[in-house]
């Protein structure tokens, strides 16, 4: 049984985050997603738009997902990927190079990421359709 593991805030659920889940999963036989806390997002100076319980569901709630657990702080990747057993960890390619020291205990793969999403450019594309219809 190979798991998978991924983290992340996946904020504004898309299609970026549906590829990795898919490619992700498609690794092994399980995928487990860390997904941010709140108090953990605002160490990683992020605020998203959905609050945690409703991020973890809707991640929850995708077909390539098997489990979701949380994600409370930078320091639990080692002891997660060892008590989960898992075999490989998963980023997209914004993060390469920055976990290779896990590749004592499981395997490190980086993902192309999806061009042209993100939660960010929802966000400001939203604002920017606003600004323009109030003229
Ligand atoms: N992602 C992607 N394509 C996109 C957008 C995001 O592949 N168009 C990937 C990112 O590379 C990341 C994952 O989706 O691997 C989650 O992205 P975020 O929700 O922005 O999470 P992040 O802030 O990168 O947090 O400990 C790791 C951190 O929690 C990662």
């Amino acid at each position: 049984m190979r798991v998978v593991i991924t983290y992340g805030t996946f904020d504004l659920f898309h299609e970026g985050h549906v590829n990795l889940f898919e490619r992700a999963r498609a690794l092994g036989d399980r995928l487990v997603v860390a997904v941010s806390t709140d108090p953990f997002n605002a160490i990683k100076g992020k605020s998203s738009y959905f609050p945690y319980e409703s991020r973890r569901r809707i991640v929850a709630s995708c077909r390539y997902v098997d489990e979701v657990i949380a994600e409370t702080g930078w320091d639990q990747k080692r002891d997660g990927i060892r008590a989960l057993g898992v075999s490989t960890f998963v980023m997209g390619s914004d993060w390469t190079g920055r976990f290779d020291d896990l590749n004592d205990i499981c395997d490190v793969v980086y993902l192309p990421r999806t061009e042209g999403i993100s939660s960010s450019l929802i966000r400001d594309d939203l604002l920017r359709r606003a600004a323009a219809r109030r003229g």
